[in-house]
């Protein structure tokens, strides 16, 4: 019970690093993106990893608007991080390479979007049409940055113990005193799922990039 809370509590870069999805297929399906709007300048592109602040609105493939963020709830637009399954799979395939400012238009079909079961006000086998305008682009937990932290000794790739070091860390950031054995734990499991070589280390490539999950 302590251990769930403790998880749960522990805020975007260490539930994002925990977070791992066993590979399945690849679906065949592919998104449909149009360039709405591209500003003139761009700063840096969107890649996996980053967040994105994101306003969007959802049609269904009549036409009949389902989501809009701008008319509905607090009409805030909402961080997204890409590559990660946060939303739907048309998200993180359709949203790469976008400039702050940009505009897309994503059709998704029902494999990239809620398939065969559908989910609230979505029917089973819908197709999606998404117009996504993107505000910001930050740096994720996945970013190199993060690594860069994460990595003591500067090898470009990450040891047990500064996995271990970076929990403790995070922990005490988070008001929890360190508790040896639940990092020990959590390393291990880290470790399982991110080390994909199981050379004993999580390279750059490791933790960066997510491609076949997608
Ligand atoms: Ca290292
Ligand atoms: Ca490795």
């Amino acid at each position: 019970m302590l251990m769930l809370t403790v998880l749960s509590c522990l805020c975007s870069s260490l539930l994002l690093l925990l977070l791992s999805v066993s590979g399945g297929k690849l679906p065949e399906a592919e998104v449909e993106i149009e360039v709405l709007h591209k500003p003139f300048l761009c700063r840096r592109k969107s890649k996996y990893g980053d967040i994105l602040l994101v306003h969007h609105d959802g049609y269904f493939e009549n036409g009949t608007m389902f989501h809009s963020s701008r008319n509905e709830g607090d009409k805030q637009a909402m961080w997204f991080t890409l590559g990660i399954k946060e939303a739907i799979k048309g998200w993180d395939k359709g949203l790469q390479d976008m400039c702050a400012g940009e505009k897309r238009k994503l059709i998704v079909p029902p494999a990239l979007a809620y398939g065969k079961e559908g989910k609230g006000k979505i029917p089973p086998e819908s197709t999606l049409t998404f117009i996504i305008e993107v505000l910001e682009i930050r740096n994720g937990p996945r970013s190199h940055e993060s690594f860069q932290e994460m990595d003591l000794n500067d090898d470009w790739k990450l040891s047990k113990h500064e996995v271990k070091e970076y929990l403790k860390k995070e922990f005490e950031r988070h008001g929890y005193p360190p508790n040896d054995t639940l990092h020990e734990n959590m390393v291990a499991d880290i470790f399982a799922k991110e080390d994909k070589n199981k050379d004993g280390v999580i390279s750059s490539r490791e933790f960066t990039y997510r491609h076949d999950e997608l």
